[in-house]
């Protein structure tokens, strides 16, 4: 796992020199799920696919930039599905973006993540480790990736970050919405997963829901490179994470690229979650 970090600490150095140069412009190409791809996308991706190629413990890799897996070393230990620039159209905008990387052993599904790491590029670029029932933040200073702190989420929190369009909403994910509103809890949504996920864990907690809407039933973000890493962050932080139902770490992967509903929070707002969607059924 050491050289799978540093390999990620190494790749996140060169991939903040990509977005300093600033080429926001979008490709010819798009990805499976059929996002534009960003030549910034692409580049965070080259980087990460030549680095991790160079370990021999990584047997596989997935990319939300590339249709199918890449097989790399046969004797290798750990799968590896990430998102090089989850929200990379949020630098036009100079907003914060990030990288997510979900380890797995034996397959790629919620069962067998072992660890999760995330990036934030932000003021200041913060990565992000969950493992061994721990989550423990580094910061780059001088060229170097230090231990800053480890994270624990409160029991209950105040930040409500809330994916979508309120008009794609069902209408009891509206109404668990707006009484969290009416009981005092702050909007903080970004539209970048990682800074809007990072703000909730470093402030002690609350809740960040992308549901199944009117025009995606199953939900926008993707299983093993997405939501996943961030369950079993949000877990190992003492809080919890759903698909509205059951824990979001039982739900089926299908495809490589398959998406599902997701809540993640401290543990008060996800029993909140699932009372309001046991109520309303689906
Ligand atoms: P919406 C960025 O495109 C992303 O994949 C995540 O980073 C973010 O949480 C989500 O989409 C935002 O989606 O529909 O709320 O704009």
């Amino acid at each position: 796992m050491e050289e799978i970090l540093k390999a990620i600490e190494n790749a996140s150095i060169e991939i903040k020199k990509v977005i300093d140069k600033g080429d926001t412009s979008k490709s010819e190409n798009e990805n499976s799920t059929g996002d534009t791809q960003l030549k910034l996308d692409i580049a965070s991706d080259i980087i990460i696919e030549k680095i991790f190629s160079t370990i021999p413990s990584i047997k596989a890799i997935v990319s939300e930039e590339q249709e199918s897996i890449v097989p790399l070393h046969d004797n290798g230990e750990y799968l590896i599905a990430y998102d090089p620039l989850d929200g990379s159209s949020l630098v036009d905008v100079n907003l914060s973006v990030g990288s997510i990387y979900g380890i797995y052993k034996n397959e790629f599904n919620a069962k067998n993540i072992i660890a999760a790491v995330y990036v934030v590029f932000g003021p200041r670029i913060e990565m992000v480790v969950a493992q061994n029932n721990s989550v423990k933040m580094y910061r780059l200073h001088d060229g170097e990736f230090k231990f800053i702190t480890d994270i624990n989420l409160n029991e209950k929190g105040i930040l409500n970050a809330t994916g979508s369009t309120q008009m794609c909403w069902p209408t009891h994910h509206r109404k668990l919405l707006k009484e969290m509103f009416d009981d005092g809890y702050y909007l903080r949504y970004s539209g970048g997963m990682v800074p809007d996920l990072h703000q909730i864990l470093l402030k002690g907690g609350g809740l960040f829901s992308y549901p199944g809407t009117a025009d995606k039933p199953k939900g926008k973000l993707r299983q093993l490179f997405e939501v996943f890493p961030f369950a079993l962050t949000y877990e190992f932080a003492g809080g919890a994470a759903t698909d509205g139902f059951k824990r979001v770490l039982e739900v089926e992967t299908t495809h490589i690229h398959d998406t599902t509903p997701c809540f993640f929070g401290s543990k008060d707002e996800i029993k909140r979650v699932k009372e309001v969607y046991k109520e309303y059924g689906k």
